[in-house]
């Protein structure tokens, strides 16, 4: 018996985690997840404090955010075995100049290689969202990456193929997906790409790579991910069969819109 197990937002994120390795999504060690925590539920986390560790890049407005983020090297897979192995808390500290770890890294562990990356996403999408978004996904879903190999690489185009699968589409990512080109993961310039496209939706293709995407809990950012995955899978098979015939066309997808606006994040782009 390990406390750690009982605590109910790792317990949220474990389970996550372990969906997305059952539906192919992150494979080994594959992707990453972290969570700016609600304040609500510090007080359920033993905490320790490590010696202050400076961020190479500053973020001032997540200045005394508690992240629960994954460990470096580790899988998804194993997150509900051993929580405190494949997660950890971080705080930032010092302006948003440094972090503590102050829970989990069991065995040595750090965070993950992309948490830079995830700082830089909840950075601009607590800004975007006022607040709202707290959960960023990475993971590497199979049609999703399989359309970057085929289809043009345009965020209007890429994202219109996407909405024109399926009517709800538009409706539940309605900011379109932003393409960043293939660049190599975890470094400055695929940061900088990524930070325009966030800027402009919570969702981006890394270009044979996977997607990076942000939303407000765990369980949202699985409904956006999964929902974006279903149209890649449906646009995959149209491309297999030798392409459309015929389609939802603009003017439905604008009529969409009409209808369904209340439940939107934002107003259509990108259409
Ligand atoms: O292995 O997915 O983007 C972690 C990754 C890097
Ligand atoms: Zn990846």
């Amino acid at each position: 018996y390990r406390a750690h197990h009982t605590i109910p937002v790792v317990q949220e994120a474990s389970r996550l985690l372990r969906l997305c390795w059952k539906l192919g999504w992150n494979e080994a060690n594959g992707g990453n997840f972290s969570w700016r925590l609600p304040e609500e539920v510090l007080e359920s986390f033993p905490r320790t404090a490590s010696d202050p560790i400076a961020l190479e890049h500053p973020h001032p407005n997540l200045d005394g955010e508690f992240i629960l983020i994954t460990a470096s090297g580790q899988c998804f897979r194993h997150a509900r075995a051993r929580p405190d192995e494949v997660f950890g808390v971080v705080r930032i500290i010092q302006g948003g100049h440094a972090y503590q770890a102050v829970w989990g890294f069991a065995n040595g562990g750090k965070p993950t290689s992309e948490m830079a990356m995830h700082l830089v996403g909840h950075a601009i999408r607590k800004e975007v969202s006022g607040g709202r978004e707290r959960a960023i996904l990475h993971c590497h879903p199979p049609e999703f990456i399989t359309l970057s190999f085929v289809m043009p690489l345009q965020s209007r185009s890429f994202s219109l193929a996407l909405w024109q699968t399926m009517p709800e589409c538009i409706v539940i990512f309605p900011d379109g997906v932003r393409i960043v080109l293939a660049m190599l993961p975890g470094t400055d310039e695929i940061a900088r790409a990524s930070a325009e496209g966030l800027k402009e939706s919570r969702i981006v293709s890394w270009t044979h790579h996977g997607i990076f995407a942000s939303e407000e809990d765990p369980d949202k950012a699985f409904a956006l991910v999964e929902t974006i995955e279903k149209a890649s899978s449906i646009q995959r098979k149209i491309m297999s069969v030798g392409g459309a015939q015929r389609g939802i066309d603009i003017a439905m997808l604008k009529e969409l819109t009409q209808k369904f606006r209340s439940i939107m994040v934002c107003e259509p782009r990108l259409l």
